[in-house]
């Protein structure tokens, strides 16, 4: 049965936030931040990401809060997951293909529709930072595979092992049987996907995944291609999604809930259709979890996914907060 709940947050972990140096000039809140509500005040800066990434969305406020641009402030808060080898959905300690090799998939979009993004990289530990390189060296936006990677090592990247103890083993025992199963809110944090809005008012945005474990050697998900995993307008806003990757392009949702956002719908109504035009293509299939997270020009955010259990973060000047997003069932 279709239920709508509101949103709701929920401030987790307050005791260890509070210990986190970077947390230190912040309050943390349990309410949602009120100023994100008020059209007529624009709430920046602030920064949003999928799931409960504290470290990630910390790192990004402490170069927002000091002036620096949205652009830097979700490469270098994504690089937190993407270094973190406990978070085994994203860059190094990210889970393998069937193959046994971990293939990374990110990219980046500025406040100018600049983008940059690479799929299928391996060996290097910070695919987005190499999306940046290929969005401002490049007169390209994506770099696959080895072309993705000679060019890293062109600009200083160092080669890196991205499997780890952890999931090597965990890929021993999955070739026991080697189903490919999509796993519904797996570890309850996979792809992180951020969304920044500066004190100049400048969006930007950045994604970045291991992709599913264990997916066929090569294959590419939504997060590293722009407009289905990440897209941003600096006039309008913009959105990032997690899940099942074939469903997000088939619906080029990101940038399907920018348009919605520009056609005068809110993050959350954006958000809610975005998530109703997947399932409308699935009708008789909703074994896989998708959520989307959007924010406008304004600094309102909002959220939706197919099953419970997606949540995003948001940091601004009125505290940092886990948001429990509302679901489709
Ligand atoms: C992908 N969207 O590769 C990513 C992975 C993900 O939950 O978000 N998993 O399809």
């Amino acid at each position: 049965m279709k239920r709508r709940k509101f949103l709701k947050n929920s401030t987790t972990g307050t005791a260890a936030l509070m210990t986190a140096p970077l947390l230190a000039s912040c309050k943390d809140e349990n309410t949602k931040n009120k100023g994100a509500n008020d059209k007529s005040t624009p709430v920046r800066p602030i920064v949003v990401c999928t799931w409960n990434f504290k470290n990630a969305s910390a790192k990004a406020w402490e170069i927002l809060d000091a002036g620096g641009s949205s652009l830097d402030a979700v490469e270098q808060g994504v690089r937190v997951e993407e270094a973190d080898v406990t978070n085994e959905t994203v860059g190094k300690g990210g889970r393998p293909d069937r193959d046994g090799n971990v293939t990374l998939d990110a990219c980046i979009m500025d406040k100018d529709g600049n983008c940059g993004s690479v799929v299928y990289l391996q060996n290097i530990a910070h695919p987005v930072s190499v999306a940046r390189k290929v969005m401002e060296e490049t007169p390209h936006i994506i770099l696959a595979g080895k072309g993705a990677e000679q060019f890293a090592y062109e600009q200083g990247f160092k080669k890196e092992e991205l499997l780890t103890e952890s999931t090597r083993k965990q890929y021993e025992e999955w070739k026991k049987n080697s189903k490919y199963e999509t796993i519904i809110n797996i570890e309850n944090h996979d792809t992180i996907g951020m969304l920044a809005i500066d004190k100049n008012g400048d969006i930007a945005g950045a994604c970045t995944t291991s992709g599913m474990a264990y997916k066929m050697a090569g294959r590419v998900g939504d997060s590293p291609i722009i407009g289905a995993g990440l897209y941003v307008d600096n006039e309008v806003g913009g959105a990032t999604a997690t899940g099942v990757g074939e469903e997000v392009i088939r619906t080029v949702g990101s940038f399907l809930i920018v348009e919605l956002m520009r056609q005068g719908k809110s993050p959350q109504e954006a958000c809610e259709e975005g998530v109703k035009r997947i399932m409308a293509k699935n009708k008789d299939r909703n074994d896989f979890q998708i959520g989307f997270l959007a924010i406008n020009k304004q600094g309102e955010t909002g959220g939706y996914c197919v099953h419970p259990g997606f949540t995003y973060r948001e940091f601004s000047k009125a505290g940092h907060m886990n948001n429990e997003v509302t679901s489709f069932y």
